[in-house]
């Protein structure tokens, strides 16, 4: 997968993909991470990317021309053949979801289109976005933060990036129930004991209690998972 990230910002995407996770899937080839600068698109002698609304208002509104020429510059980069999708991160946009994340992990080429200020110009949303999604009902002071959100829950879905095969299967979200809480060594911490029944052996009843922790869990945290889950019925919950 190729990921273009187009940004006034790159200093706040390039630490983030330096490490971890999203470092190794690049090493092992399964993604390849770009991060351009807008400003390097824009055609004002002072590499303005933003100015102010029309009809009036607070803030900066990001202008067309960099942002038209970076997109289109990236699309006509891509190979041959390859669809690619404009993902444009703002808190007015799909609420984003697990499901979107496992659609998007199958994609070829993704162009993250980093908004600021009071965000960008609607043609440029109409023109060339595919795209539009928030992360959450709260506002962020720009599209970095949600892009790399976006991109970590899509980069950990792609095949042979987790060499943990079951971890993303039993994540809390492809699973109509929240974890379970975990525990390792050692089994006295801080004068709190781990509970029994994970020490005793018996798996029936560890699957057991895992079961019914991830249950009331969802029940007191998520109430509308907890009806959903009940609305699937009791012959597939098994
Ligand atoms: Cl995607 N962007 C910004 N700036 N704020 C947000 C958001 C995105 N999603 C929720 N809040």
């Amino acid at each position: 997968m190729i990921i273009d990230v187009l940004t006034c910002f790159p200093e706040m995407i390039n630490p983030v993909i330096s490490e971890s996770m999203v470092k190794r899937a690049q090493e092992k080839g399964l993604v390849t991470i770009r991060v351009h600068d807008l400003r390097e698109f824009s055609a004002d002698k002072h590499r303005k990317t933003d100015d102010y609304p029309f009809g009036g208002g607070d803030g900066m509104v990001m202008t067309p021309q960099p942002l038209y020429d970076g997109i289109r510059t990236l699309l006509q980069q891509a190979p041959d053949g390859v669809r690619s999708r404009v993902l444009f991160p703002t808190p007015d946009g799909v609420v984003f979801k697990q499901e979107q994340a496992e659609e998007l992990s199958h994609e070829e080429h993704l162009i993250f289109v980093c908004g600021h200020y009071k965000g960008i110009d609607q043609r440029i949303r109409e023109l060339l976005i595919t795209d539009e999604i928030s992360i959450g009902d709260y506002v962020l002071t720009g599209g970095e933060i949600s892009s790399i959100v976006i991109m970590d829950a899509i980069i950990r879905l792609i095949p042979g990036v987790l060499s943990e095969i079951n971890s993303a299967l039993s994540d809390s979200f492809s699973d109509p129930l929240l974890d379970c809480p975990w525990y390792t060594r050692p089994e006295v911490f801080e004068g709190e004991k781990v509970p029994d029944v994970l020490l005793s052996g018996h798996h029936a009843n560890i699957d057991a209690w895992r079961k019914e922790e991830r249950i009331n869990k969802t029940k007191e945290r998520r109430p509308d998972m907890w009806k959903a889950y009940q609305d699937k019925g009791d012959d597939k919950n098994g």
